[in-house]
């Protein structure tokens, strides 16, 4: 019999593709195939062989069938492995976004810079000397108990003491005066802060923001305007501040800044304006008001100390919390919500 079994063989271990597999099937078992061409030659059979010969070109075409269905599978089972759609459309990613309070610190920059403040950072880790002692509250002063810091396990520095992680971007008034050199001066610090606090207002680790503003003739009436213009731009026109009479051994007079609680609506009372119904205090601000942060005139010892001559220039500060800032403008009453991590908290807004 006219067949090369190796010769089909090779053939099939090159095909790659079911179109090529389709030719070989054509080749071998088509109407002019090679098996129909061996049936044909069953003529030229002496007739006592013909019976086995047919039962042998019969079985030969069985095995090129079974052996051509074999590889049909195999390729499938490739192709279906492989199989890229490249119509189908792509997986969707979670989106992500700026955290709050990124964002709310990237609002109150663009605010002052547009009144011409300029945005300096200072160390994170800064000396004693800077936050204390330039800001008239020498070795031992009891007002350093205020600020609850975290001293860094550091040898002390000669004429600038112990290292400390900085409990209040007023580290920077002392630092900016030194880098300017002369008023007129614009500062807007805002930075990490560490205290040993841990509350529903209050974080270990929190930011604040410090305007300085130091020129000839400053008074109090460009620290109200300046607040005031943040407050209305930031909180929005309806919301209320106040001044109350404070104490900063760094500003003289100090003020504690205050804004109308967006939780009580300013009432004090956990049902707002209904507080004859329920006497509950507002878990937030108890009185109405949340406390923004501390401000007042720069105190003269301060001017002296960043080489300002308090005789010629005055000027003022204000230390406040964007977190607070956050809370009062949302109506958010845990801190530690910002800082919990929890993405279904975090993503509303
Ligand atoms: C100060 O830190 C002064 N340096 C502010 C200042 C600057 C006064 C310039 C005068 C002139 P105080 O300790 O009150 O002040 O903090 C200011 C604000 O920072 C607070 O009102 C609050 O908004 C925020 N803050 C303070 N501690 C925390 C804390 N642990 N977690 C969250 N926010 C805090």
């Amino acid at each position: 019999m006219n067949y090369d079994e190796k010769k089909f063989l090779g053939k099939l271990a090159q095909i790659e593709t079911l179109v090529d597999l389709e030719d070989l099937r054509i080749e071998y078992l088509g109407r002019n195939g090679i098996i129909n061409q061996l049936l044909k030659k069953i003529v030229e059979i002496p007739p006592d062989e013909k019976k086995g010969y047919g039962v042998e070109v019969n079985n030969l075409k069985n095995r090129i069938n079974q052996l051509l269905d074999k590889k049909k599978n195999t390729l499938n089972n490739r192709m279906s492995a492989e199989f890229f759609d490249k119509t189908l459309p792509g997986k969707e990613y979670p989106k992500g976004s700026l955290h709050p309070i990124s964002t709310t610190i990237e609002q109150i920059a663009s605010i002052f810079q547009k009144l011409g403040f300029i945005r300096v950072s200072y160390p994170e880790i800064e000396w004693e000397h800077f936050a204390f002692e330039t800001l008239n509250m020498p070795k031992g002063h009891p007002a350093r108990d205020d600020f609850e810091s975290f001293f860094v396990d550091e040898p002390e520095d000669k004429e600038r003491g112990r290292m400390v992680l900085t409990p209040h971007t007023s580290s920077g008034q002392n630092r900016e005066m030194l880098r300017l050199k002369k008023p007129p001066i614009r500062m807007i610090n805002i930075a990490k802060c560490y205290r040993r606090n841990w509350d529903a207002t209050h974080a270990p680790m929190f930011y604040q923001f410090e305007g300085l503003c130091v020129d000839k003739n400053i008074n109090i009436t460009h620290l109200k305007g300046t607040i005031e213009y943040f407050a209305k731009k930031f909180f929005g026109p309806d919301r209320q501040i106040r001044l109350r009479p404070h104490h900063f051994q760094f500003t003289e007079p100090s003020f504690e800044t205050d804004i109308s609680c967006n939780i009580c609506k300013g009432t004090g009372f956990v049902n707002g304006l209904n507080k004859k119904m329920d006497k509950a205090k507002c878990r937030v601000c108890k009185s109405g008001w949340l406390e923004l942060g501390g401000s007042g005139m720069v105190h003269p010892s301060v001017l002296k100390a960043g080489g300002i001559d308090p005789n010629e220039y005055t000027g003022w500060a204000f230390g406040f919390g964007p977190e607070r800032c956050l809370m009062m403008k949302l109506g958010i009453d845990e801190i530690r919500d910002l800082y919990g991590g929890d993405i279904r908290f975090l993503e509303q807004f």
